[in-house]
């Protein structure tokens, strides 16, 4: 961490370099109060320019430092040093001026920020409120209303539009430190503008409170963060700048102690660490830069639009030209729906649609970089698609499926250069869902595998490398998920009960009401599959409703009964007498909320434990990323590992201890038990018996 003082003139250049992301170490804010006291001891000095080498401005204050006790000097009194100084401090931003960065900028007399800048408070993101002023100073630069949509939204606004709101005095298009330096010296003989702790808040029209209130709690749902961030800029509001003050910073520190704060920050750093797998270290990618997808279904319809998304010109190949028509009408629909819900315009929508060309010949894939497979879930289909692919693709081209259930070795075995294959496993939408399960087989070529890592960044994707197993990472968990939802409704607990525990617990929806959405026939699909290859899989009550027809809304009935045009969820006598006849003899017990939670995650947990063991996923944090990227887990729980690990493992092993005993679930596995006695997931604790 370094802080360098350059003369241009009577302007001072204090450029701040503590990689990656400029973040308020210690040694950043101590270096900080130092320069304000030298800058305002000499003379010659008439402004300040804050630069920030790198790629990004100040990105706040060290998420590292969290967990330790906060040391001096604090930000709040580094802000308030920068206010005080007695000469004008121009704030130049670049990157990501985010947290304790924007902060520090709202304590130098003047911002300004070159265009591709972005501007925010995203501390709610981390279950946190702004801590050094964030909430005090920005409702009297710019008003409460637009304080409140930065602070308790947590998402950044671009240069422009920060100007617009008057959070920053000068955008830049082009040399930022000249274009800065230019600045200050226009202003240097300016008197000093009024410190923004000075200065009123602008009134708020009556209720403005409550309806904001109302808003935030409807976006926040369980997460705690933003209705504080709103309490602390309505103190702001309404009371004088130290009081304010003194209220933000104690909701600061009694949040960053938080469960949910810890539970975010867990997912942060886990989401950060995802695109760069140790294992892949000093591993080159293979190059992508055009692409092709077989099948136009829903599924690679989706995908065509995200790699389409990000840039890469697509091929989608269908058996024969009406198919082919059919699927681009899929991807089309995609893009107008963005219009339709003003996420797009018009223009981008047509420019992303022309980047698709649609085509049944496999010839046009001869100098394609990247193709994935998105036919039907089935072996022969799939194979017959590689066999095509083998003999027209590159040897270097990388060749991958988007199977959810069957073994990508399996489907690759027998094709010319399997090196070049691998699983891309997303999840639909395919344009919407940040998940991507990347699978390789025995024979995957490192730089293949970094492939998938590196087309994830491309899309913006949250990668997660999973083993080869039924279902992989996320639909293996899924399974136990669904095994123990019929368990409960067994064993006393009605399926509205069940998918109301689980949306108390957080989740968007329940799993009964999940399956009616996504249809019962598909799991129905994969029982089949499992029980030819010799498993049982336990689904005595979905098994009949299947046998009657109900797959859920798409047959106005599954677990629940839906009346036609609408799509909530009635109770079904149908359903009620299905589940008492399989429950015959079965002993019945009192359920609360919190006990159906525990018989469905802490066996997802045990699950997820023998996925560590058999290294199909490597990191706990992994399978936090999969539950909650890909099946709604809630992120301010942190992942089911987090959560339990949070909980305490030793409790986890009672409780699962008790289900077994009663027969509701499996006993804790080996590496639960290892895992609960080392206090803890990390590394090495879990895979012992696989001598790792
Ligand atoms: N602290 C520590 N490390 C950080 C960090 C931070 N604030 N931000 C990023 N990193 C690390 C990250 O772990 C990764 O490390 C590397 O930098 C690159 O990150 C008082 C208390 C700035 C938009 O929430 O949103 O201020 O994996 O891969 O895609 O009110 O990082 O390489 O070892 O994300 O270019 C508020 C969080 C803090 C911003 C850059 N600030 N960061 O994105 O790189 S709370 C934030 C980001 C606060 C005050 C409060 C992004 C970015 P490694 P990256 P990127």
């Amino acid at each position: 961490m370094t802080v360098t003082i350059a003369r241009e003139g009577s302007v001072v250049v204090v450029t701040v370099e503590n990689p990656p992301v400029n973040a308020l170490s210690q040694a950043l804010r101590q270096a900080l109060v130092e320069a304000v006291a030298e800058l305002d001891a000499d003379s010659r000095v008439k402004a300040v320019v804050l630069i920030c080498a790198g790629r990004t401005f100040i990105a706040g204050a060290d998420v590292s430092e969290f967990g330790k006790p906060p040391q001096p000097p604090h930000l709040p009194d580094v802000v308030a040093a920068i206010e005080a100084a007695k000469k004008p401090w121009v704030a130049a931003i670049h990157g990501s001026a985010l947290g304790g960065g924007l902060e520090v900028a709202l304590g130098c007399a003047y911002r300004v920020a070159l265009v591709s800048a972005s501007l925010g408070l995203p501390e709610v993101k981390l279950g946190i409120i702004p801590g050094a002023g964030g909430t005090v100073r920005l409702p009297r630069l710019i008003g409460a209303a637009a304080a409140v949509d930065l602070a308790t939204g947590g998402s950044p606004v671009g240069a422009k539009k920060a100007e617009g709101l008057g959070l920053v005095d000068a955008v830049i298009d082009g040399d930022l430190r000249a274009g800065s330096i230019a600045f200050a010296e226009s202003i240097a003989e300016k008197p000093l503008p009024l410190p923004i702790s000075h200065r009123a808040v602008p009134a708020v029209e009556a209720g403005f409170w409550e309806s904001a209130e109302k808003a935030v709690a409807a976006k926040a749902k369980r997460e705690i963060a933003p209705l504080r961030a709103l309490a602390s800029l309505r103190k702001a509001c309404e009371t004088d700048f130290a009081d304010a003050m003194a209220f933000e910073r104690e909701t600061f520190l009694a949040l960053r102690g938080s469960e949910q704060a810890a539970a975010l920050r867990h997912v942060f750093f886990a989401e950060r660490a995802a695109p760069r797998p140790p294992e892949l270290a000093g591993v080159t990618p293979r190059d992508i830069r055009s692409a092709a997808v077989i099948g136009g279904g829903t599924m690679g319809a989706g995908i065509a639009a995200a790699l389409r998304d990000a840039g890469l010109p697509v091929v989608l190949i269908e058996r024969d030209a009406a198919a082919v028509e059919r699927g681009l009408a899929n991807v089309r629909a995609i893009y107008d729906g963005s219009v339709k819900r003003g996420r797009m315009a018009q223009a981008v929508a047509d420019q992303r649609m022309a980047g698709v060309t649609g085509g049944d010949d496999y010839g046009l894939l001869a100098d394609t970089d990247l193709v994935i497979e998105a036919v039907f879930e089935d072996l022969v289909v799939k194979r017959a698609v590689f066999e095509k692919l083998s003999a027209v693709c590159r040897s270097d081209a990388v060749l991958a499926t988007n199977t959810s259930y069957l073994d990508p070795g399996a489907i690759s075995n027998g094709i010319a250069h399997p090196e070049r294959f691998l699983g891309l496993h997303f999840f639909s939408p395919a344009h919407v869902m940040k998940l991507l399960e990347i699978v390789p087989t025995e024979t995957t070529a490192p730089e293949v595998l970094a492939a998938g890592f590196a087309l994830a960044r491309q899309l913006a994707k949250i990668p997660v490398r999973a083993g080869i197993c039924d279902g992989f990472i996320g639909n293996r968990i899924l399974k136990v998920t669904r095994a123990q939802a019929e368990r409960l409704l067994l064993s006393g607990a009605p399926p509205l009960a069940v998918d109301a525990a689980m949306r108390a617990f957080g989740l968007p929806m329940g799993p009964f009401e999940a399956q009616d959405l996504g249809g019962l026939d598909i799991a129905a699909f994969q029982r089949k599959a499992a029980r030819e290859r010799g498993e049982t899989p336990f689904a005595p009550v979905a098994e009949r409703l299947c046998a009657l027809q109900r797959f859920g809304q798409k047959t106005g009935g599954g677990w629940y009964d839906y009346q036609p045009g609408d799509r909530s969820p009635q109770p079904s006598e149908t359903v009620a007498a299905v589940i008492a006849e399989a429950a015959t003899g079965r002993p019945q017990r009192a359920w609360d909320d919190a006990s159906i939670a525990d018989a469905i995650l802490l066996p997802m947990v045990n699950e997820a434990t023998r996925i560590l063991e058999e290294r199909v996923a490597l990191r706990a944090a992994d399978i936090d990323l999969v539950k909650i990227h890909g099946y709604g887990f809630p992120r301010w729980r942190g992942g089911p590992m987090h959560y339990a690990e949070a909980r305490g493992l030793a409790e986890v092993v009672a409780v699962l201890d008790r289900l077994a005993a009663e027969g509701l679930a499996e006993a804790p596995s080996e590496g639960l038990r290892r895992a609960a006695a080392a206090g803890g997931f990390s590394a090495g604790t879990v895979g012992k018996r696989c001598g790792l």
